[in-house]
């Protein structure tokens, strides 16, 4: 029910041409002991439809109480565009939330977000909520630029028809002068076999005393030219402009475009929906890389209930979700997790590249979720990172496909030989697996490889604790 209006479809009600009429959420709640106690002689199936009723309402049209109804109360109205709970799943409270589509500005996701994931995570009725995907109408995709340049609009710019992006963020995170990171940019653009295509800011590198935006954005991007010049490759620069003040990221996004870079980086959760979308529609000519930081502490449940089945300790949204949000906004590339990486991606990983890269997603069978059709949205660069090094390669390429952004920070800078040996070997790992060689045999046969020499330090997959 839901008090004034009821919220809370009948049994085996769809929402009509909900890919037209409709968004929908997917959601999962646990009853709180404090509605248990007040729901007295109330059944625990009565309770959940109370609770996915209150959702619905709470986060389209209605409220607590009944309110005044009469003469020019919007009530009417309210009716009308009232959000319906749906598709009950007694055993795993599991449920559907079809909400229309008047209720929402379509070109505003943090309006939109207030509404359907606004209040519902504070209400005392429940002890646990996660929220495991959205799927958008064609309207609301439809006003969206999406991507600019997408997967194949960066392989356009790099000259790199096939294959990954092989990419290092600077270990230490901090520490580095600018003269210094422009020094490893040379090194790792120039060695081995001059392949290497990127170099990444740390999602904390900002703009520091012995590390100074401006100088550190000219510097690396002039090593960059001379590498481009000497390999005969093209290379790229994530350099990252995050900063609560808006205006401010525009000046740095605008101090790469002026030094030729082609990419600006940003922390996409810390600055937020609103920088994302102004950003993209501000057209500045540059790939948005997408940093998640932060992320975690909205994505991460530990519980059972994590993929639907067991019981929800947490408030959580998935990160499957937030993927399709910033493809929406128009990211080119996203971190968006990796098999084998020391991050936590629940096993989502490959299902997170598909929600990036398809044109249209089908609901995955184990991970709760809804699919999608992205009309116009281009796809984006899924980057995989963490924790990654040579001997991972054969397995996330496998697994993700090529159109990744593959990071390795400390699995270049770490390697025992030294920085040089280190792109070797990562060049050495991408050019087998894009050749489906067994890494095994070749290190076999290499034993004196840098990716032999990786591999025998780092092994086969992720190092957790560390
Ligand atoms: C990786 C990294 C990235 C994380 C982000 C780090 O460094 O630079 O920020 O991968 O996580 O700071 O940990 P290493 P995610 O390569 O040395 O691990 O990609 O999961 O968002
Ligand atoms: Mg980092």
């Amino acid at each position: 029910m839901a008090v004034q209006l009821n919220y809370l479809a009948k049994k085996g009600w769809k929402p009509k041409n909900s890919d037209e009429n409709y968004l929908i959420t997917l959601l999962k709640v646990e009853l709180s002991k404090v509605a248990l106690k007040e729901a007295k002689g109330k059944s625990l199936k009565k309770l959940f439809e109370d609770a996915v009723a209150s959702v619905a309402s709470e986060s389209s049209t209605g409220t607590w109480t009944s309110v005044y109804s009469g003469k020019g109360s919007g009530i009417p109205l309210s009716a009308k565009k009232r959000a319906m709970a749906y598709d009950l799943d007694y055993k795993n409270l599991m449920f559907k939330v079809a909400y229309p589509i008047d209720l929402f500005e379509l070109d505003n996701v943090s309006g939109l977000l207030a509404g359907i994931v606004g209040n519902i995570a504070g209400m005392k009725m429940v002890s646990a909520m996660r929220v495991y995907d959205i799927r958008f109408p064609k309207k609301m995709i439809q006003a969206f630029p999406g991507p600019k340049f997408g997967v194949q609009g960066v392989r356009k710019l790099l000259k790199k028809k096939k294959g990954p992006l092989i990419v290092t963020v600077p270990k230490p995170k901090i520490g580095r002068t600018d003269k210094e990171q422009a020094d490893l940019a040379r090194v790792l653009f120039t060695s081995g076999n001059g392949t290497y295509d990127g170099i990444k800011d740390d999602e904390n590198l900002t703009n520091l005393d012995f590390n100074n935006y401006n100088k550190r954005c000219k510097l690396v991007l002039s090593e960059l030219r001379k590498a481009e010049k000497k390999t005969g490759n093209k290379k790229f620069y994530l350099c990252n402009t995050t900063h609560s003040n808006l205006d401010k990221m525009v000046k740095r996004a605008n101090m790469i475009k002026k030094n030729g870079g082609i990419f600006m980086m940003m922390d996409v959760i810390t600055t937020g929906f609103s920088a994302v979308d102004t950003i993209r529609r501000r057209n500045l000519g540059l790939a948005i890389h997408a940093h998640r930081a932060m992320h975690g502490f909205m994505t991460r449940d530990n519980s059972p209930g994590v993929h639907g089945k067991g019981k929800l300790n947490g408030f959580s949204i998935s990160m499957v979700t937030i993927a399709k949000i910033f493809r929406l906004l128009g990211v080119d590339s996203l971190h968006g997790g990796s098999p084998l990486a020391k991050m936590e991606d629940y096993g989502e990983a490959e299902y997170i590249q598909k929600i990036l890269q398809e044109k249209e997603n089908k609901p995955h069978n184990q991970i709760p979720s809804l699919g999608q059709n992205w009309h116009n949205i281009k796809p984006v660069w899924m980057t995989a990172s963490g924790g990654l090094h040579p001997g991972d390669f054969e397995f996330v390429l496998d697994k993700l496909g090529e159109d990744i952004i593959l990071q390795c920070g400390g699995g270049l800078l770490g390697h025992p030989n030294g920085v040089e040996a280190g792109v070797i070997a990562i060049e050495e790992a991408r050019d087998l697996a894009m050749n489906k060689i067994s890494f095994k045999k070749f290190v076999k046969d290499n034993p004196k490889s840098e990716l032999a020499n990786a591999i025998n330090l780092w092994g086969y997959g992720p190092r957790i604790v560390y």
